[in-house]
């Protein structure tokens, strides 16, 4: 079986590309652009939006190298049935989950903010996970799905970094995966908040995991 070496941090990540997904969270219109639920909590969206061009390149690569692809979508059923309290009643009244917006309910499936960026759109083969919650693993069924390929290995990118992704992460390390961010293909509205997370991820020997730029993964690619 070929194996990949990635120079990353806190040391090289090794993998094989027949085990291996990758995960990118939540590119959705939604977080990314203006008018829906990022920007209804005052956030600059042009911030996620910068790291588009990336993400495009790293799927790319991907669908070339043949690995697994995996989208997910932060999204709850229109009765907002799969919505609790404790998050839905957060920010102003007229801006929460399931409020109508420029591009329809917030956060709901189905709406057009909710999709996916033209620019990084599934293609058929690839696994959509719409998830209820901040991780991907929380009721879903992403778990199944990975094992059902024997995915041991997750390549992650996608927004934001210290919300979705780095609960993904988290959930995904807790459940033995191997998991490297790729850290110019995940964004944050605070930059700041980015940068301690990637720092988090791979501190103490890479409690979580890894984190490489795309750069070194195309090199070790
Ligand atoms: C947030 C996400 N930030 N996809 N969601 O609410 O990170």
């Amino acid at each position: 079986m070929m194996s990949i070496e990635v120079k990353a941090l806190p040391s090289p990540f090794v993998f094989e590309p027949q085990h291996t997904a990758l995960v990118i969270i939540d590119m959705q219109r939604d977080f990314i652009e203006p008018g829906g639920f990022g920007e209804s909590l005052g956030n600059d969206v042009s911030l996620l939006a910068e790291i588009v061009p990336s993400v495009a390149e790293l799927l790319a690569l991907a669908r070339r190298t043949g690995l697994l692809v995996v989208h997910t979508r932060e999204s709850h059923a229109p009765d907002l049935s799969d919505c609790p309290p404790a998050k839905r009643l957060r920010g102003a009244p007229q801006m929460r989950i399931g409020e109508p917006g420029p591009m329809g309910r917030i956060l709901v499936r189905g709406e057009p903010g909710n999709a996916i960026i033209d620019a990084l759109a599934p293609v058929e083969g690839e696994l959509v996970i719409d998830k209820p919650g901040k991780g991907a693993f929380y009721a879903t069924r992403l778990s199944e799905a990975l094992s059902v390929r024997g995915i041991t290995h997750l390549l992650f990118a996608g927004v934001t970094t210290e919300v979705c992704v780095q609960t993904s992460m988290r959930e995904a390390n807790d459940r033995g995966y191997e998991c490297l961010l790729i850290e110019d293909a995940t964004a944050s509205y605070f930059p700041a908040f980015k940068q301690a997370s990637l720092e988090m991820i791979r501190s103490q020997g890479g409690i979580v995991g890894w984190t490489a730029p795309l750069a070194a993964l195309k090199k070790g690619l």
